[in-house]
């Protein structure tokens, strides 16, 4: 390394000429390629925005100005620039650094991310916020073509342009979103970078203005250059949407060239108001396997850096890919069944789907909000439409499930996949609050399979139910591997199973901890304490006759689930037990009322206490705590 490990910070990059810079390029390419081979993590976004962060940091006077990340996925040589070179190894390891830009990590991630679409209004609150203190600094945006598809950004770009203050968006423009990017957005995007000649002509007359000195720049010949510009523009272009929401547009300019891109910033720096550079890029630049599947390495586990392969243990498949296999199973029966991904078609398990049934999965971007109102919309012309979407991801649509989907009661099938925790993604993608946020929600039924073969049957329920919404959570990972003996099951709404009996105490437990439930229910059997086990099945409506039968004679119920153990299932059981008046000694296991740290899956579950040998635990202290 001759650069990359004597910058400490970003003024030490403004020391760097181009040739060096290039080779610093080069170095955190090297860099990041290796730490994720090690660790995981989110290859080709990062690799693509290597120069553009060079030439932000270059520019701009971080943390002074302040640099705010889409997503923040592709934040990884901006973290290598701004002080975190020597615990770049541990990223997304436990106790490491984060994979995501993290206020609490450095003065230099202005604003936390994980989930897309965010930068722009956030960015517009920092201006704004800037200008009421009238202080000086510069604000600068980052956002992906993907991440624009999302609404949330589109409301940014409509209040910046209105308000007219001082910001500059970068639109990082790959043609991907995880998978290729969809939608008219991108049709218009895409028009826009293949008109050279009015860009050319445009950014002549730009040049010129900025060839003026500072103190000529006035406002009267910013507007002439507009002016101009908008002539040559009507003349070539019909439209220019962001232009006509107030932004100055630049671009498109190619967003691997470091010097263009720093004359460019450097230019911009001296113009005020609302403007946008639009750079061009590619996901997984300069590392070939990623160049050529920058879906696969979007985003991936360990892999061997020489040959790009991923290093993989067992090879079952995930609940994802097992979920996407039914999906086709059904659909072919049913012509009804339709699927709805946020951008998401590989990840959701739907891709094989998608190839299938082309015109039955509907790709809306990362558009969450709009994808369960979409399905609202199905649903009342009789289609069946399966929304799948991750857990933490549906947050976003929260007030669609609420008013457009159960408010009128409307069969929407919800597939919510990667509940609990998550891994090394950490907080902004562990999905550990869906039950508590579904729950309150009246209409609505929500299931956990314990295993794929009971996911195969509360799938087939759902796309049968036809009484209302309908959600499915299941876990990241793989499955068990079960054999698959028969045709799915249709079961019987609100019924829980017994899969154990005993004398002592009772676990209910939903989903994931089904399986770590009836280990734990055998080793406190084997120590004298005679364990039963209910598997919930569902969250809601919630079991209540078994529940009332089996508690009989039991000295404590366990309730155990992979979710905020507020507002989850456990609370749903104390809320029944309060309403048929029974006072027993009752524990909830589930994540506690804290955001949770990212790190392997495994071991966090174990740190939970999320395992046979946690509910073992938890289960003893209790009871050498209280005498029952
Ligand atoms: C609200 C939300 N939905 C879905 C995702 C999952 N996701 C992460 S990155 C990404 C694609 C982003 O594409 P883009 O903004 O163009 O950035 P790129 O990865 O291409 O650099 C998606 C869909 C997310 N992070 N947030």
């Amino acid at each position: 390394m001759k650069y990359l490990e004597n910058i400490k910070s970003p003024d030490d990059l403004k020391k760097l000429d181009i040739p060096a810079l290039k080779i610093t390029a080069q170095e955190i390419r090297e860099k990041i390629i290796d730490v994720v081979s090690k660790n995981g993590g989110h290859l080709a976004p990062s690799l693509g925005a290597i120069e553009l962060t060079l030439a932000l940091h270059y520019v701009y006077d971080a943390p002074k100005d302040k640099i705010i990340w889409d997503v923040g996925h592709q934040a990884y040589a901006h973290k290598l620039l701004t002080g975190r070179l020597k615990t770049f190894d541990t990223l997304r390891q436990y106790g490491g650094i984060s994979g995501f830009p993290k206020r609490a990590e450095s003065e230099y991630d202005v604003f936390g991310a994980g989930h897309a679409s965010t930068s722009i209004s956030a960015a517009l609150g920092i201006v704004v916020a800037r200008d009421l203190k009238r202080e000086n600094f510069k604000v600068v945006a980052i956002i992906g073509d993907g991440a624009l598809t999302g609404g949330m950004a589109l409301e940014g770009l409509n209040n910046a342009g209105h308000l007219e203050k001082d910001i500059l968006i970068v639109l990082n423009d790959n043609k991907m979103s995880i998978a290729k990017n969809v939608g008219a957005f991108r049709r218009y995007l895409t028009k826009i970078t293949s008109i050279p000649t009015y860009h050319k002509l445009r950014s002549d007359v730009w040049d010129l203005v900025n060839k003026l000195p500072h103190t000529l720049v006035s406002k009267e010949i910013t507007e002439l250059a507009h002016k101009i510009g908008d002539g040559l523009k009507n003349l070539i272009v019909p439209t220019m949407l962001f232009e006509g929401l107030g932004f100055e547009y630049f671009g498109p300019v190619d967003g691997h060239n470091i010097s263009d891109l720093i004359d460019i910033f450097q230019k911009i720096k001296r113009i005020r108001g609302p403007k946008l550079v639009h750079i061009i890029t590619k996901k997984g630049k300069g590392y070939y396997p990623a160049e050529v599947d920058p879906t696969h390495f979007h985003g991936l586990g360990k892999f061997d850096k020489d040959t790009g392969l991923s290093v993989t243990g067992k090879q079952l498949p995930s609940y994802s890919k097992v979920f996407g296999n039914i999906m086709i199973d059904l659909a072919k029966e049913d012509k009804k069944i339709v699927a709805i991904t946020a951008a998401m078609p590989a990840g959701t398990g739907l891709d094989d789907f998608a190839l299938e049934f082309p015109e039955r999965l509907f790709d809306v971007g990362i558009a969450e909000q709009h994808a369960v109102t979409f399905a609202a919309g199905l649903a009342t012309e009789g289609m069946k439409p399966v929304v799948v979407l991750y857990s933490t991801f549906l947050q976003r649509a929260y007030d669609q499930v609420i008013h457009d989907v159960c408010l009128q009661n409307l069969p929407v099938i919800f597939c919510i996949d990667r509940a609990g925790v998550v891994g090394e993604d950490g907080p902004t993608h562990h999905g550990t609050f869906d039950l508590s946020y579904l729950r309150p929600i009246p209409n609505m039924v929500i299931m956990a399979p314990k295993d794929e073969i009971e996911m195969e049957d509360m799938l087939y329920t759902a796309v049968n139910y036809g009484k209302g919404p309908i959600a499915i959570r299941y876990p990241r990972g793989k499955v068990y591997g079960l054999q698959k003996m028969k045709k799915p099951n249709k079961l019987p709404i609100g019924k829980s199973k017994l899969l154990k009996q005993g004398k002592d105490i009772l676990i209910i437990a939903v989903g994931s901890m089904v399986y770590p439930s009836l280990d734990a229910a055998k080793i406190l059997s084997e120590r004298g304490t005679e364990t039963a086990v209910i598997n919930a099945r569902f969250i809601k409506p919630i079991d209540e006759g078994l529940i009332k039968k089996e508690i009989k004679g039991k000295k404590l119920i366990i309730t155990i689930e992979e979710n905020t153990i507020k507002a989850g299932f456990g609370t749903a059981v104390l809320e029944f037990l309060q309403e048929v008046n029974v006072k027993i000694n009752t524990l909830n296991i589930g994540i506690p009322d804290r955001f949770i740290e990212h790190g392997n899956q495994k071991l966090l579950r174990e740190k939970l206490g999320l395992t046979a040998l946690g509910i073992v635990k938890r289960v003893g202290e209790y009871l050498n705590g209280r005498k029952l």
